[in-house]
């Protein structure tokens, strides 16, 4: 939804669940006004420091919005996991819409079903149906949010979308590129962190990444047998930033191993997840 509405991948989509693991700002430049789209991590049980600290960068973006649209798939309908997220929202005062998502694989009673279910629960300021994929319902959608803004001068100039520097939006890319190439803990185990983007002559980019796993096995999978899996990244990863930035990319992935980063807060850190963003 918010890669639709700036019209940019700016977030990193998988099937995979808890694939957002930092807020990303997006902001929607429209004639009646600007929206600042906060996108969040997946409100979930979280076990490991990483998960939690996603959480808490969640949980605290309820205070700083002026109105929250909370998503659901409107095939699969209210699930527990989207219960576990409604109820962490009990508290919160700004007022919520309900986006039914996925209606291009939605039955008609499917979603009627979804919308009288959400609808006595009395919680959702408008309903309104979606789908982020054709971007179907997305003019309704920012109209409706437009409303619930205040009035005030502009947050961001003209043509920004985001104030994400080069370097994450970078390794989003190859973040994401790797969590759909592999499977079972594996996306869950690593994370990229960018180490130097440098401009070249005849507009061409050198990046040097590296993707950090937790364990030798993980890296042997990660890079695959004679670096299969490591080029696949790669080469997926380079032509996206190529049509992102519009750049010659030369892009040299390297896979770390860093015991245990995901429960080490200084790890963390360094890798760019935190919770104190203000
Ligand atoms: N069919 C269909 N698929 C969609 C639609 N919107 C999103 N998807 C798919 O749903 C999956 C999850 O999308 P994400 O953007 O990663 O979802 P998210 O809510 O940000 O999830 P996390 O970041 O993991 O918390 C991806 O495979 C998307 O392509 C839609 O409108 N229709
Ligand atoms: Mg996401």
């Amino acid at each position: 939804m918010l890669n639709q509405l700036v019209e940019t991948k700016l977030a990193a989509m998988s099937s995979k669940p808890q694939t957002t693991r930092n807020r990303i700002t997006g902001v929607v430049h429209l004639p009646g006004g600007q929206i600042i789209l906060l996108d969040t991590p997946g409100i979930h049980p979280a076990r490991s420091a990483l998960n939690q600290m996603m959480v808490k960068t969640s949980v605290s973006t309820f205070r700083d919005v002026d109105v929250i649209v909370f998503m659901v798939d409107a095939q699969q309908g209210f699930r527990e996991t989207d219960s576990f997220v409604f109820d962490s929202m009990e508290k919160v005062t700004a007022p919520i819409l309900l986006a039914l998502n996925k209606i291009d694989r939605a039955s008609k009673h499917d979603l009627l079903s979804v919308i009288a279910e959400m609808d006595a629960k009395k919680r959702f300021a408008e309903i309104i149906p979606i789908s982020a994929l054709h971007a179907d319902g997305l003019d309704i959608l920012s109209k409706v949010i437009l409303n619930y803004l205040p009035e005030g001068p502009p947050y961001f100039p003209e043509g920004m979308i985001t104030d994400s520097p080069e370097e994450f939006l970078i390794a989003e890319i190859i973040r994401e590129k790797l969590m759909n190439l592999t499977r079972m803990e594996i996306p869950y185990a690593s994370a990229v962190k960018v180490e130097s983007v440098i401009r070249r002559p005849h507009a061409s980019l050198r990046i040097d990444a590296v993707v950090y796993v937790e364990k030798l096995s993980q890296k042997k999978i990660v890079i695959g047998e004679n670096a299969s899996m490591l080029k696949k990244i790669g080469k997926n990863a380079r032509e996206e930033i190529e049509k992102r930035f519009g750049d010659k990319v030369y892009l040299n992935l390297f896979v770390k191993v860093k015991s245990h980063w995901s429960e080490n807060l200084p790890d963390l850190k360094e890798l760019g997840y935190t919770h104190d963003i203000h």
